[in-house]
């Protein structure tokens, strides 16, 4: 009862930003990514019999009991569906290192669900997969596809019509996508608790729920003609006016440090002088930047000598889900 899947983890180009259900992960709106080729989690999964509780081994070391509880959790759902309630060690591989600015909430729990389920034998398709693994991270149910994703928000109330399905493979566009890196302290407000307070208290959120499926709709027609001006030009104002939400909240919440602002501009005079180049920002400081890879060389060497950028990461669209065979059955 043992299995290993790994995922790569994604960005968001059309954002996924506030919740309708906390405890369910369903979204306020849908969104769109591109799961990336470079930073991911590989885990492995082992039930076993007479364990008294759930061990989690992350690179290495025991996690806390505030992690382990959430994996107990998230591993109660797949426990139901097969009647059992054996406990597990979870051994997970991060490869998203916090520096580069991207969440590994989003491939920790893809990986997570993939490898639960196949160690359970309950032969999931992806769609199941993506709505189990939503219910860890919501950006998470995006992750179970490479390429470019869009995770549809579903209108049911227990979610079972809240999943990602894949748009575009990430043979099919090659675009590049570079992390630039300006901080890599932990964020004060987690991404979780940002869009919380933005629902509750901006006065600005009802203008992104009225604009983002316009928003969606030309993002996804963009992608379909590849015409990289119309794609970039929409995710740029997209992440500008989901910062502008957080603006509005009480107390504001500004993920932004100098040098945000810095590659942001740096990346506007560049097209300017002619380069198509866009960017994204998350909930934080960090920004992701779009171009076309004959132009790669150039953006990484302009962003990379910016005073305010400690690192830039260059990736590419990856792929979804997976799996390793098991040499080892290790008794447990
Ligand atoms: C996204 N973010 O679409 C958006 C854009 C951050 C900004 O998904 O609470 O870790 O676990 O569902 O998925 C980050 O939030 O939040 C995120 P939970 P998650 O990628």
């Amino acid at each position: 009862m043992k299995a290993t899947a790994r995922a790569n983890t994604n960005i968001a180009l059309i954002k996924y930003w506030g919740k309708r259900d906390e405890t369910l992960f369903l979204p306020m709106n849908s969104s769109l990514s591109i799961t990336l080729d470079k930073f991911y989690t590989t885990t492995t999964v082992q039930f076993c019999k007479d364990l008294p509780s759930d061990i989690f081994l992350l690179n290495g070391c025991l996690a806390g009991e505030t992690d382990t509880l959430k994996i107990s959790i998230f591993l109660d759902r797949f426990r139901k569906m097969v009647g059992e309630n054996l406990k597990a060690i979870v051994t997970s591989i991060n490869k998203v290192p916090t520096a580069a600015g991207l969440a590994s909430s989003a491939s920790g729990f893809a990986a997570l669900a993939a490898a639960a389920a196949k160690a359970l034998r309950l032969n999931l398709d992806k769609q199941e997969l993506s709505v189990l693994a939503r219910q860890g991270s919501g950006s998470a149910s995006r992750s179970i596809y490479g390429g470019f994703v869009e995770w549809q928000k579903g209108i049911k109330e227990d979610g079972t019509d809240s999943f990602a399905k894949p748009i575009l493979s990430e043979q099919e566009w090659p675009l590049s996508v570079l992390s630039v890196l300006v901080e890599s302290d932990q964020k004060i407000i987690s991404s979780r608790e940002g869009m919380k307070r933005t629902v509750e208290t901006s006065p600005f959120y009802p203008g992104w729920l009225d604009t983002v499926d316009q928003d969606l709709t030309i993002a996804k027609e963009a992608i379909k003609l590849r015409n990289f001006e119309m794609l970039g030009k929409i995710v740029e104002a997209n992440a500008l006016k989901m910062h502008a939400t957080m603006f509005g909240a009480t107390p504001p919440i500004i993920y932004w440090k100098s040098g945000t602002l810095e590659v942001m501009q740096r990346i506007q005079k560049l097209r300017l002088e002619g380069i198509q180049v866009y960017f994204t920002i998350d909930a934080g400081p960090n920004v992701k930047v779009l171009c076309l890879p004959e132009d790669e060389q150039r953006v990484y060497e302009t962003l990379t000598i910016l005073p305010g950028v400690q690192h830039v990461f260059v990736c590419h669209p990856g792929s979804g889900i997976i799996y390793f065979p098991d040499t080892r059955e290790s008794k447990c």
